[in-house]
């Protein structure tokens, strides 16, 4: 049986050479997945962890576009459909001058395990380009939006794969790439969530991972006798995860003192309160500017730490939850958290702790949420804008938000028990991986091999 897991993980590294990331991914999920094949030997049977690794079609193009001053620029799109064995592709889009094969492999496969997890009808996939969208006007960022759906449009649909935002991409990137879709396609669908509310968006959607994070987190604190009233919470990222994750934890009582981007980290002991969340949304999603400005605004006690992480900083911390990028809290970071008293971590991005720093918080007796759980609230509320599309309606923000909640509180509870079924009691990486692989491995050999 170890042989079967190790010649799949061996095989995955050999022809996916250079794939650092997508390596990471599939390390993870197939070692936790070690108690259901022992359970299962149909699914060594009909071979479903080599065909879980290998994306269904992975498309991979050209987006050429011109600046502000006529000249061009070329970068390089792709859009990886790994799973559609529940539902059809389901997965943000991702701008970052990183992106490359590695990454959008990592994504699409985790995507395929936590779509499962929302108990609604996606598969997986993820897309992005190496576009820094960092420093470009406005309608240079409508162009690159264009000429990246220019050809994605051909691959996408919203019975075929339904992309979102990631890292990079958020309403107004949406908007530029459902405005070509609908011009090329005369069609109004629901090709693209993360809408805006007045062109087919659902209420809920943009605050839907940071909530959800916090709702997955608020129950991991239930389990050991807790809530958030006057917990310290340490968040990262400044970006959509991070901005809401630091409102819902504010409205549950908690009080966030950090949180940070690609320069550096703001720590702010008095707590991020809601006035100052508004000069956070501002400053992010209109001005688009650096956290530092943050710091120099408030003054005060606020420090702004350039080029750190929160996770070392010295001081008494409940609650850790990652919302920026992957690999953003390594073994020391864990160490430090330990020593400072966290109880739970609890991941908003994905993938953001490395697998050492995971083993030691799980060993350490840290409650720990992995991602493709504790983020799954994002792409549960796009499902509930397909689900609206599909009927012409929209929801109210109520209905929207317990929805959320409802199944936030659902997938705690099945990765809860699944771990305790197969012998690992508190183990929320076994108990989501075993829970989102059962399901849609469960629908491939219904499917026959295809
Ligand atoms: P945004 O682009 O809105 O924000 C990203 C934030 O992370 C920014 O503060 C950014 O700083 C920081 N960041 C990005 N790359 C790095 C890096 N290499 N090092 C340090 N900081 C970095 O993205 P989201 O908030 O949407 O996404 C954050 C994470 O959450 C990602 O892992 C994403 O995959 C995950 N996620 C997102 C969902 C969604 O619905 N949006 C759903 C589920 C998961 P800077 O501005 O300096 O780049
Ligand atoms: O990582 C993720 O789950 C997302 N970026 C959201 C995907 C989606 O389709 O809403």
């Amino acid at each position: 049986m170890v042989d079967y897991i190790t010649s799949v993980y061996e095989t995955v590294v050999e022809k996916n050479p250079a794939q650092k990331e997508f390596h990471q991914a599939v390390k993870e999920v197939l070692e936790s997945l070690r108690p259901a094949i022992e359970k299962h030997p149909e699914f060594k049977q009909h071979k479903i962890l080599e065909r879980i690794v290998e994306p269904e079609r992975q498309v991979i193009f050209r987006v050429p576009w011109v600046d502000d001053k006529g000249e061009i620029h070329v970068n390089r799109g792709m859009r990886i459909q790994f799973n559609s064995a529940i539902g059809p592709y389901k997965g943000g889009i991702r701008f970052h001058p990183t992106v490359y094969e590695g990454i959008i492999k990592f994504l699409g496969f985790e995507q395929i395990f936590k779509n499962a997890l929302t108990g609604l009808p996606m598969g997986g996939g993820k897309g992005g380009a190496d576009f820094d969208p960092k420093g470009k006007s406005e309608t240079e960022i409508m162009r690159f939006c264009q000429a990246f759906m220019l050809e994605l449009f051909r691959h996408v649909g919203p019975d075929t794969d339904v992309p979102a935002g990631d890292i990079g991409v958020g309403t107004r990137e949406i908007g530029y790439m459902f405005g070509v879709y609908k011009k090329i396609r005369n069609e109004f669908t629901g090709v693209l969530t993360g809408k805006g509310l007045e062109w087919g968006g659902s209420l809920v959607r943009t605050e839907a991972t940071g909530y959800g994070v916090t709702y997955f987190a608020a129950e991991m604190l239930k389990v050991k006798n807790m809530d958030f009233k006057d917990k310290i919470v340490m968040i990262s990222g400044s970006g959509n995860v991070a901005q809401y994750a630091v409102q819902k934890v504010t409205q549950l009582g908690g009080k966030v003192i950090t949180v940070s981007d690609s320069d550096g980290t703001v720590y702010d002991p008095d707590g991020i309160d809601a006035k100052k969340l508004e000069y956070i949304l501002e400053l992010k999603n209109v001005k688009r500017g650096r956290i530092k400005e943050y710091a120099d605004h408030f003054g005060g006690n606020i420090q702004y730490l350039p080029g750190r992480r929160p996770w070392r900083i010295g001081t008494h911390v409940d609650v850790a939850m990652p919302c920026a990028t992957q690999n953003e809290l390594d073994l020391e970071d864990a160490r430090t958290l330990v020593n400072n008293g966290v109880k739970v971590v609890c991941e908003g991005a994905n993938m953001p702790t490395t697998l050492d720093a995971t083993d030691y918080l799980i060993k350490n007796g840290v409650a720990f949420g992995p991602g493709k759980a504790a983020n799954a609230g994002g792409v549960a509320t796009s499902g509930l804008e397909m689900a609206q599309n599909s009927q012409r309606l929209s929801w109210t923000w109520e209905e929207v938000d317990a929805k959320l909640k409802n199944i936030m509180v659902n997938i705690h509870r099945t990765a809860y028990e699944t771990a305790q079924k197969y012998g690992y009691p508190g183990n929320y990486v076994v108990g989501a991986n075993i829970a989102g692989f059962l399901k849609v491995a469960k629908a491939m050999i219904a499917q026959g091999v295809v």
